[in-house]
């Protein structure tokens, strides 16, 4: 259903699953990420384009949605660490981003999820606005890495770097990277996320 873009259905699919007692994690990894391995390599070679990927996404979103409550733990009673996260000026991928929130939500953080496309400038609002422990980034384009060095160093001039441990994240993004533009911490996936935002914020 990712593969076809089977917005209508999917949602109900992922229910019959999840009554059936699949596992929330299976069906993430196992049913919608594999999904998005095959999409991945069939777009790099032109074999599809980006309103069947755009449609393929829709519906991953939609069943990450339908998800969400399913992956929630028992952290009830602890005061959640608060994460602004979102993706990088610029850059409009969101799938890796939603999974990363979706699990985070699922540990029991407060995720201020700003979406695609964020500009410094709104990062650092809702810093101020909400106070987080917590700053994710993510970034998908060799070319929206750099906005990632830029995203810090304003929030450095804005004087809150002190106040934030920053976590960042996507495919192009490796650990030697996080280290050079003075990250905090970074994952692959996004289980390893909420690993080192438990780390980070602890
Ligand atoms: Co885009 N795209 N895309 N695309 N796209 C890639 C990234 C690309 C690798 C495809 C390719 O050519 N092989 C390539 C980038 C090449 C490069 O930079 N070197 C590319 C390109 C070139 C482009 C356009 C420029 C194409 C064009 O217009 N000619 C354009 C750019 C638009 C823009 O952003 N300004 C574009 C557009 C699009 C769509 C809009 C069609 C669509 C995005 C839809 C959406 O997100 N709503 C799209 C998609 C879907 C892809 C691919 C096929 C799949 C990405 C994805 O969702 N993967 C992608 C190919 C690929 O990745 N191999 C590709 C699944 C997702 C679960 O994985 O996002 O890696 P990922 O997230 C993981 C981890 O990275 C990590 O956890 C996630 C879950 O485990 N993670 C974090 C992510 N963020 C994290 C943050 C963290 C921690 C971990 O902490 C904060």
């Amino acid at each position: 259903m990712v593969l076809d873009g089977d917005d209508e259905n999917i949602g109900r699919e992922v229910g019959r699953l999840l009554e059936a007692g699949r596992p929330a994690l299976e069906i993430m990894s196992q049913g919608l990420v594999a999904a998005m391995d095959i999409i991945s390599p069939l777009f790099k070679a032109g074999q599809v384009f980006i309103p069947e990927v755009l449609l393929s996404a829709r519906a991953m979103n939609l069943a990450v949605d339908t998800l969400e409550p399913h992956l929630r733990d028992q952290s009830a009673g602890v005061q959640p660490a608060t994460i602004v996260l979102g993706t990088v000026f610029g850059d409009l991928h969101d799938i890796g981003k939603n999974m990363v929130a979706t699990l985070l939500k699922g540990a029991g953080f407060k995720v201020i999820d700003l979406g695609i496309n964020v500009s410094d400038s709104a990062f650092i609002l809702a810093m101020k606005k909400h106070q987080p422990q917590l700053l994710g980034l993510s970034a998908l384009l060799t070319t929206t890495m750099p906005e990632m060095t830029k995203a810090i160093a304003s929030i450095t001039e804005a004087g809150l770097r002190g106040q934030v441990r920053i976590m960042v994240g996507g495919a192009p993004v490796t650990a030697k990277f996080a280290r050079d533009i003075g990250a905090d911490g970074y994952s692959t996936d996004a289980g390893e996320a909420v690993e080192l935002a438990r780390q980070l914020s602890a």
